[in-house]
């Protein structure tokens, strides 16, 4: 009886399981289109399909996703990256430029086709330089029918959080690298975006529980986020669901993810606040009238008036070091390869002021990293052949990696990994100087996972995962203008298996897309297809500062000076030393 009964029953719920594996297409046409969304400027703004804020992709865990991207932009190249996506199998499909993709010029057409197998909040984002903060950024949601928390909450709601830029970021990104800006001061944004506005209004019904996703979209400010008289309770952080933990106010990074349950009121008495507040510590001046704050409502009854929001004494935020994952995956406690990043910012012989990862600033590579790794055989195993300014590091199969992050910089950096979540083993606080391995009291047992890591001002992180997911992933900092700056290392995990996957199996509008921008896509980072440990001719940063003039504060003095006279100060400083050409 039991036999036939679960013979019976077998075909019913393998049916189910794949029922709604389904294939979700979107076709966006890329182009400039205008907006004000903090009503104090019209400006241009990247919109898909005629439309700014651009549409959330939504999928179901285990869905297809297609996206026919078409560029009408007409003036900038583009790609999209889907972050937190492990892109398992599919690395070609990531998004950045000059690692797994020729850019997508205008008037050209390109198909991102891949899987997701994993639930929660994720979004979606050019990986042109600088490019996203122009608009095209927005959420990515995977639901997920074996949600473990989908019996605590009655609805869902998503929320982006942004910083804003009135200036577009080809224009800001030319002063930003710049000799008049030796201090390498990131442009302050305008004001902070809730859902792409201001005052919004969120509609919400007495008594129940929602799911409410959060995902910080911008450009460079982390957010605090609170909502007055409304407790959160953390249940995902970065896709990975975690243990409930209650929070009063949230510490959101550039790229950073929290979904949270906030249950209702069980009156309609009163509408109520919520804030994002942009952290000023990243700022090096607060303009004028610049209001850090975006506010939005719990709207409980329509009639009611919208409370201003009540000043908050200090920033305490809660601290997501403390978050455990639902699956209690435990500490990754055998390390077999350990990589050490020390971060700095510092100045080039051009003048401008760069960011480092072991004293190398990352400039792209011409052969795209991905088109390397196919097409070097046996030589895709050694790290010279990516070249010398990409911060390239080979992963084998499955060993555990852990990446040992220093920050010899005063400023907070939100760093992201393409292709995995991490265990985050140590943060320090701020100036706990370098990471010191015979110095750790104690490691959480059962780590937070995510895919975005504050690293505190001249503190470190340790970050460990499992080399599972074969690929060529970035990791980087978040913010826009360091990445710019060049704060970017490459992870190339198990190229040989990369090689096997994908031998022969890059669709042709992928080659097309190279062809059509004359980049070639054989052989090492220089292009040399005959000698790959020959590097001659490859992109290379600007070179050093002459001795004497590498203490930032000299630099900072010097080129400030050469600033207040420009056209005639660097003609005379260029004079003193011949220039190193930029690229190759
Ligand atoms: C590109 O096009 C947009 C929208 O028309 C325009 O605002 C912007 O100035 C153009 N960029 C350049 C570099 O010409
Ligand atoms: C997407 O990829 C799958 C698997 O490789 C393939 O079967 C399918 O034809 C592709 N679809 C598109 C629209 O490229
Ligand atoms: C916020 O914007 C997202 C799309 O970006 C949309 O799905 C969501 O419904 C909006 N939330 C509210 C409360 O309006
Ligand atoms: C609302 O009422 C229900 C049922 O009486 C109760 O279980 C719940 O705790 C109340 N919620 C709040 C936020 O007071
Ligand atoms: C933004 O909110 C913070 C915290 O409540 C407050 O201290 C600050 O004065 C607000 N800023 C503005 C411009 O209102
Ligand atoms: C060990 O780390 C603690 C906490 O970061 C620090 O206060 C202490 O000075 C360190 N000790 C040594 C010997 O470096
Ligand atoms: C990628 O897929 C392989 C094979 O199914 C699996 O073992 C591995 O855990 C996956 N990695 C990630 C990051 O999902
Ligand atoms: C590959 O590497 C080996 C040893 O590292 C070297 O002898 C060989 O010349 C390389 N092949 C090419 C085509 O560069
Ligand atoms: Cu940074």
């Amino acid at each position: 009886m039991a036999i036939s009964l679960s013979s019976f029953l077998l075909p019913l719920s393998f049916f189910a399981s794949i029922a709604h594996c389904a294939t979700v297409t979107y076709n966006f046409d890329v182009a400039w289109t205008y907006a004000n969304p903090d009503g104090q400027q019209m400006r241009p703004v990247m919109g898909i399909n005629g439309k700014w804020p651009i549409e959330p992709i939504v999928a179901t865990k285990g869905d297809r996703v297609i996206v026919n991207v078409k560029n009408s932009l007409g003036n900038e190249s583009t790609s999209l990256h889907f972050h937190g996506l492990y892109q398992n199998g599919t690395t070609h499909m990531d998004g950045p430029i000059g690692v797994t993709q020729c850019a997508i010029l205008p008037g050209s057409s390109f198909t991102y086709n891949f899987t997701v197998d994993q639930p929660g909040t994720y979004w979606y984002h050019s990986h042109e330089r600088g490019q996203y903060p122009d608009g095209l950024r927005g959420p990515l949601i995977v639901h997920d029918s074996e949600d473990p928390h989908k019996d605590l909450y009655d609805e869902e709601i998503v929320l982006t959080f942004s910083d804003w830029y009135h200036e577009r970021m080809q224009v800001l990104l030319k002063s930003f690298i710049s000799v008049a800006n030796p201090s390498g001061a990131e442009p302050v944004p305008q004001a902070a975006l809730i859902n792409d506005t201001q005052n919004l209004a969120v509609k919400i019904q007495p008594g129940k529980t929602y799911l409410i996703r959060m995902i910080n979209i911008g450009a460079f400010a982390a957010q605090y986020v609170w909502f007055e008289e409304h407790t959160m309770r953390v249940v995902e952080v970065d896709g990975v669901y975690t243990e409930p933990m209650d929070a009063e106010m949230l510490y959101l990074t550039a790229a950073q993810r929290c979904s949270v349950l906030v249950t209702a009121k069980n009156n309609t008495n009163s509408n109520f606040a919520f804030v994002g507040s942009m952290d000023q510590d990243l700022f090096d001046v607060i303009p004028n009238g610049l209001n850090q704050n975006v506010t939005g409502w719990l709207v409980y009854d329509d009639s009611k008036p919208k409370p201003a929001p009540k000043e908050v004494e200090a920033f305490e935020p809660f601290d997501d070091f403390n978050l455990v994952p639902f699956d209690k995956e435990q500490l990754l406690d055998r390390v077999d390869h350990s990589i050490t990043l020390d971060l700095k910012m510092d100045n080039l012989n051009d003048g401008a002021n760069y960011a480092f990862f072991n004293d190398i600033t990352y400039v792209s590579p011409k052969v795209p990293t991905l088109y390397s790794v196919l097409s070097t055989g046996a030589n895709a195993t050694n790290p010279i052949i990516y070249g010398s300014n990409t911060n390239s590091f080979i992963l084998n199969t499955n060993e555990v990696v852990e990446i040992v992050l220093n920050n010899d910089d005063p400023g907070k950096h939100p760093f992201h990994l393409h292709g995995h979540a991490f265990q985050v083993v140590t943060r320090s606080e701020d100036d706990a100087g370098f990471y010191d391995p015979n110095n750790v009291t104690a490691r959480p047992a059962t780590p937070m996972r995510r895919d975005t890591i504050l690293v505190r001002p001249n503190g470190h992180t340790v970050l460990r995962f499992r080399a599972d997911n074969p690929g060529v992933w970035l990791f980087h900092c978040h913010i826009e203008w360091h990445v710019a700056s060049g704060l970017t290392a490459t992870i190339i995990e198990r190229p040989l298996d990369v090689q096997q996957q994908l031998s022969g199996k890059i669709p042709a509008d992928h080659w097309k897309a190279c062809e059509a921008g004359s980049v070639p896509t054989k052989g090492n980072a220089a292009g040399n297809t005959v000698d790959f440990l020959d590097l001659k001719g490859e992109n290379k940063s600007p070179g050093t500062l002459p001795a004497g003039f590498t203490a930032r504060g000299i630099v900072a003095l010097v080129f400030s000076c050469l600033a207040a006279f420009l056209g005639m100060a660097v003609i005379g400083w260029y004079g003193m030393r011949p220039i190193k050409s930029k690229t190759g």
